[in-house]
């Protein structure tokens, strides 16, 4: 279903640069106005994160910027920015980043502290305003924000671990606790299940006329990061229409068994261009590669393995 357009990395580190030496992964990607932008992590010589930017006018022949367009400026990030998803909302670029901080933020989950779920917007996509987290006290990341507003309202997925949840806001700032809810979890019912164990949100979920489409990440003991699917409801996304059982994607070439991190793909951009679903990804944690699928097909596949 979902095919890698090469068996080789679209981008990778650059050994030139001080800092994306060694790896360059989890990139999010806008098409917009005729151009793909993409925001993608990378790690040099410090091992910080930092997010660099690049354009393509044809999704796949990539230009860097020399210098990251956001990196870490204070005790909440200096360990590193990290995994970025990009909206185009409102006449403006929205991202939701992860910081990794120095200092416990609260509540560790299973992540170990330090870690904000935190949104940012920049009109150029380039120069870019720290907004606020979407939650403090806790460790809460995995989170995107659903590419337009859901009953006159901004609506993000997060992921207050083990589950995925949904949050509200009429400001992008304040997210308020008691409108929370869980949505799905990993299935741990089933331990033979490719998600057993863990699950989080992929890129920004696609509209479609049966529901939401999230494409989400999971893991079971064996800890090899894959791709699923999900539907959910339109007007009530906390409703799960549809989760197959199977994956529809997971590490194969080389560069994505071994890498930095062994066995992983992991995704924050599926942008859909011309009913193409485009499914970038970090694999390994070092490089990032680009696979594509019809957007019909995942859907087909949706409603007959619901
Ligand atoms: C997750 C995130 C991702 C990473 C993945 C695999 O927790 O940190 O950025 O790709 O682990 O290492």
């Amino acid at each position: 279903m979902l095919q890698r357009i090469s068996s080789q990395p679209i981008l990778l580190p650059d050994p030139t640069s001080d800092w994306e030496t060694y790896n360059v992964f989890n990139p999010a990607v806008v098409y917009h106005n005729g151009l793909w932008h993409m925001w993608y992590r990378a790690q040099g010589l410090d091992w910080i994160s930092r997010i660099g930017y690049a354009v393509s006018a044809d999704g796949l022949q990539w230009n860097r910027l020399r210098r990251p367009v956001l990196q870490p400026i204070d005790g909440s990030d200096s360990r590193g920015v990290e995994d970025p998803r990009v909206v185009w909302l409102d006449g403006r670029f929205l991202m939701t980043y992860t910081a990794y901080g120095r200092e416990p933020s609260g509540r560790p989950t299973h992540a170990g502290g330090g870690i904000l779920p935190m949104i940012a917007s920049s009109e150029n996509g380039i120069t870019w305003q720290r907004l606020a987290p979407l939650v403090r006290g806790e460790d809460n990341k995995d989170h995107v924000l659903f590419p337009r507003k859901i009953n006159g309202r901004y609506a993000a997925l997060h992921r207050r671990w083990p589950n995925v949840w949904i949050a509200y806001s009429d400001n992008l700032v304040h997210w308020p606790e008691e409108e929370m809810r869980p949505i799905y979890g990993p299935r741990r019912e089933e331990p033979d299940a490719w998600d057993s164990k863990s699950v989080g949100s992929n890129g920004v979920p696609i509209e479609t006329d049966a529901g939401w489409l999230l494409i989400n990440h999971g893991y079971n003991d064996d800890h090899v990061y894959k791709f699923g699917l999900v539907l959910l409801d339109l007007n009530d996304p906390t409703r799960v229409l549809a989760r197959p059982k199977t994956a529809v994607f997971w590490p194969q070439e080389l560069w994505e068994l071994r890498g930095d991190v062994p066995n992983v793909v992991f995704s924050c951009a599926n942008p859909v261009v011309s009913g193409v679903v485009y499914v970038y990804y970090g694999g390994g944690d070092h490089a990032i590669g680009l696979a594509t699928c019809p957007l019909h097909d995942l859907l087909a596949f949706v409603s007959s393995n619901p």
